[in-house]
């Protein structure tokens, strides 16, 4: 089965896609309700469970102590490469972007009952551009789990990637990527405006790479998982080396524009090439 093909044709001429770049403009994040059928949901969380399973937790307080995060998932799931390449997604990433534009990361992210709320932090703080500026990332989240009030769904600041050097208490810092910082954020770094983005399961955020925002407190006894491919620029460095984390004989079986949005494309007029040409021709090499 391939996972976003099933229950909807997305036809862009539609007044609904006006009306979720307007949101996304205005307050650089949309939720696009229940895209993902019950059907493509369980097929993605049965692949991701072998990793969930092994219960790995979080090395610092940006990862979280109480959660999961499966890397590399291109190389663990198929059905992981259906989102990235979900139309609605690529939509909003190719425009804001470019047509050429790669994955960046793309992670599940499973908080644990008792994980607290992470550092504010926007996804394209690791490039030292000064605000306010272009996006230069695209981020978005599908909620593979109901995202509530109490089991950590994302909060995120509307309006924030408009700012310029404001900062929100409680925001990333280096330390908070420092192994021996393992301390719980507080409550009390809750920004002004910020909003929690409930979602049911199957539902899309997709948001701006300057957009503040922050993984929610899991107050709930159950976890909440969602998976997040983020898209960067084709003249950009992905945050995950894609060509290094999908083995070859992955990538061989995955749809074209996956291999593409892995790197296996170039960047016009010749970024991206390798020995000299381009590079989905290694695809093909024995
Ligand atoms: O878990 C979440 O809801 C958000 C996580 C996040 O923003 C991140 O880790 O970059």
């Amino acid at each position: 089965m391939q996972v976003g093909t099933e229950s909807k044709q997305f036809v862009w001429e539609r007044s609904e896609y006006q009306s979720w770049l307007a949101q996304y403009e205005r307050d650089g994040f949309v939720v696009i309700e229940n895209v993902l059928s019950d059907a493509e949901l369980a097929l993605v969380k049965s692949e991701l469970q072998p990793y969930l399973d092994q219960n790995v937790t979080g090395r610092n307080n940006f990862e979280g102590v109480r959660s999961n995060r499966i890397y590399a998932t291109l190389n663990k799931s198929v059905a992981v490469a259906e989102l990235c390449q979900h139309p609605l997604a690529l939509k909003f990433a190719e425009a804001e972007l470019g047509a050429s534009c790669l994955l960046s990361a793309c992670l599940a992210i499973n908080l644990l009952p008792g994980e607290s709320v992470q550092p504010w932090h926007y996804d394209t703080g690791h490039l030292e551009i000064p605000r306010p500026r272009a996006a230069y990332g695209v981020s978005t989240f599908w909620a593979l789990d109901e995202t509530t009030d109490i089991n950590g769904a994302t909060e995120v600041i509307p309006g924030s990637h408009l700012w310029g050097t404001e900062v929100p208490a409680g925001a990333l810092d280096d330390d908070h990527f420092a192994a021996h910082h393992l301390e719980h954020e507080d409550e009390v770094d809750c920004a002004e405006g910020a909003i929690k983005v409930t979602m049911a399961a199957g539902s899309l955020m997709i948001a701006k790479g300057t957009l503040w925002h922050r993984g929610g407190a899991n107050e709930s006894d159950a976890p909440r998982l969602i998976l997040t491919p983020q898209y960067c620029p084709g003249w950009s460095r992905q945050l995950e080396n894609m060509m290094a984390a999908v083995s070859r004989s992955k990538v061989a079986a995955l749809p074209d524009r996956v291999q593409q949005l892995i790197g296996y494309s170039i960047h016009p007029p010749f970024m991206g090439y390798v020995d000299g040409v381009h590079p989905a021709r290694v695809l093909s090499d024995k």
